[in-house]
């Protein structure tokens, strides 16, 4: 069998790594921080996701130079002037998903439209070569939390065309057309071009 090649996915996240190779696994090796045991924190400072994803990216490479990929998302909706955005992660002053939703859904009391878009920003170091990928899609908030399946604001969000939120879906339906699934399918194609 040809051998897979290795790609760090510099993030301790376990639920992306998990998406990641349920999208992708069947071409790439995905190995996440705490697996190669790499113990140094990766540095977000950025003011964009496109920033946080290649700092995290560049700081891992300049230290491992392994082949690697990062991935900084975001929930963006419209009636809150596409907050939550960059600041997805710790939204309502920590990463707790319950208080990140639940201050989400107070700030969208008196909205009527409730349109959102996921975005995904994926940075790739393959043998010297960076590349970024982007995967979005769209969707509606819920006025409640529903649902159990998935991670961080899958219980608010409906993806376009469905009822139910991400977290009410199974992982094969979010990992066919969500954004990170989009973000993945694009990396794939390019690592077969300059392989
Ligand atoms: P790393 O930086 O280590 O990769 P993180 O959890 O901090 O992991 P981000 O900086 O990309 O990830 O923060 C994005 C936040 O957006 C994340 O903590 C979740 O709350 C949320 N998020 C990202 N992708 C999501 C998805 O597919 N479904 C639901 N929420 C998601």
């Amino acid at each position: 069998m040809e051998k897979k090649h290795e790609l760090v996915f510099a993030t301790r996240n376990t639920h992306k790594i998990e998406e990641a190779r349920a999208i992708v696994g069947d071409r790439f090796a995905i190995l996440g921080l705490d697996e190669i045991g790499f113990d140094l924190e990766l540095p977000e400072n950025g003011n964009t996701l496109h920033e946080n994803a290649l700092e995290k990216l560049r700081t891992f490479v300049e230290a491992t130079g392994r082949n690697a990929i990062s991935d900084d998302s975001g929930l963006e909706i419209e009636c809150l002037n596409g907050r939550p955005g960059v600041h997805t992660a710790h939204y309502s002053g920590s990463r707790n998903a319950n208080l990140n939703m639940l201050r989400v859904l107070s700030e969208m009391s008196q909205c009527t439209v409730r349109t959102a878009r996921f975005v995904t920003v994926l940075a790739c170091n393959f043998q010297g070569k960076e590349f970024i990928f982007e995967g979005d899609v769209q969707g509606v908030i819920t006025q409640e939390i529903r649902g159990s399946e998935g991670f961080g604001y899958d219980p608010i969000f409906i993806p376009e065309g469905y009822n139910q939120t991400f977290a009410e879906l199974s992982a094969q339906v979010k990992n066919t057309l969500s954004h990170r699934a989009i973000a993945f399918r694009k990396l794939a194609e390019w690592l077969v071009s300059v392989d």
